[in-house]
């Protein structure tokens, strides 16, 4: 009995898993073990050796079973250890930053555009970029032999249809459909022969159009000049008369040059202002073209999507908003601190 104790505390030191324990339980106490066998020695003792024998072999057993339980007890630490140890978390690793895209500028400058008139009560439209010559030019007051067709240098498409010079037509679509009052700004696409650092063959407008009874040109003033204030902050304004066939009396309108704080610099040729766009009040000649009766009057305006998110950005060539450069692209990301 002592060299078999002797062999199963040198066996059970090496054991490392549930399985090899098994066996080795097996093999000393299971139903062919050598404990078992020595029950069956039993029978042929006298019944005093018996006892004492029995009670020596039980000891025996007694211990080889506690033996194995702490040693799977040792195991079942070592394993959940092992566990643990693989799976710890290294809370000292920075954290993987989030790659965000970036809004493009011009879509930028369009949504905070459309954020601020839509705080004034303004609805948003959307017009085709392929538009009829007559919504173009001929129903905003601009006939065939109208000088003013100089002014933009069109793509046409055929004698009747061409790629929209501004975004002026949308005024006549929604007119000829909408009984007024009408309040509504079309943000777009609009094309013309025109290409150096400050004009693109295809650019950005947005139209602003304000129908409804007694409307006077201070009310334009006011929409325009907080408009202005909301979005480049607290500039000074100027109206100057101006000419568009489709507004009278129309007008340009000019904010304190950004650059120079209006002392004077090359970006607003030494004037201290820079024009930003272009408005008057609706022609009644367009008025009766989509057949508003004459009780109604309003405004209409219109500017350069380009020239807002230039001025806004401090940046100086048109063309960066189309080379797709991406080093450009991702200082309007929302990672660049910057916001809708
Ligand atoms: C018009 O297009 C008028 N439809 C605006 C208007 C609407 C006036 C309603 C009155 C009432 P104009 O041709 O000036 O106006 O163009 C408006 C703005 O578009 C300009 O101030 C300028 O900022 C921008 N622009 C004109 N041509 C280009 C171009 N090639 N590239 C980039 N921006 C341009």
């Amino acid at each position: 009995m002592n060299s078999i104790k002797k062999e199963f505390d040198s066996l059970v030191k090496s054991v490392e898993d549930k399985e090899s324990l098994k066996q080795l339980k097996s093999s000393f106490v299971g139903k062919k073990g050598k404990i078992t066998h020595f029950f069956k020695q039993m029978n042929g003792l006298p019944d005093v050796s018996k006892r004492e024998f029995g009670r020596k072999i039980n000891e025996l057993k007694g211990y080889i079973e506690d033996e194995i339980r702490k040693k799977s007890q040792e195991i079942d630490k070592f394993v959940k250890q092992r566990a643990l140890e693989q799976e710890l978390i290294d809370i000292s690793l920075p954290a993987r930053i989030n790659k965000f895209g970036a809004v493009h500028p011009i879509t930028k400058t369009i949504i905070e555009i459309e954020n601020i008139f839509q705080s004034l009560g303004f609805n948003v439209e959307i017009g085709p970029e392929i538009e009829y010559d007559k919504y173009n030019f001929e129903m905003l007051n601009i006939p065939k032999e109208h000088p003013a067709r100089d002014m933009q240098d069109t793509f046409y498409v055929n004698d009747n249809v061409l790629l929209r010079t501004h975004t002026s037509p949308t005024q006549i679509r929604i007119m000829k459909d909408t009984p007024p009052p009408v309040m509504f700004v079309s943000p777009g696409k609009v094309y013309r022969r025109d290409s150096d650092i400050t004009h693109s063959p295809m650019f950005h407008q947005i139209e602003g159009l304000l129908i409804d009874k007694n409307i006077r040109f201070s009310d334009l003033k006011g929409v325009l000049i907080q408009f202005l204030q909301m979005f480049f902050g607290d500039v000074p304004v100027r109206f100057r008369p101006s000419y568009f066939p489709f507004t009278e009396p129309s007008a340009e309108v000019d904010i304190g040059c950004i650059m120079c704080k209006g002392k004077g610099c090359r970006v607003c040729s030494h004037t201290g202002f820079l024009e930003v766009l272009g408005c008057g009040m609706v022609h009644p000649n367009v008025l009766a073209n989509v057949e508003y009766g004459k009780e109604y009057n309003g405004f209409a305006f219109g500017l350069g999507i380009e020239r807002f998110a230039m001025l806004k950005y401090g940046i100086d060539n048109i063309k960066l908003f189309f080379e797709n450069d991406i080093r450009f692209l991702n200082q309007f990301s929302y990672m660049a601190g910057k916001t809708l």
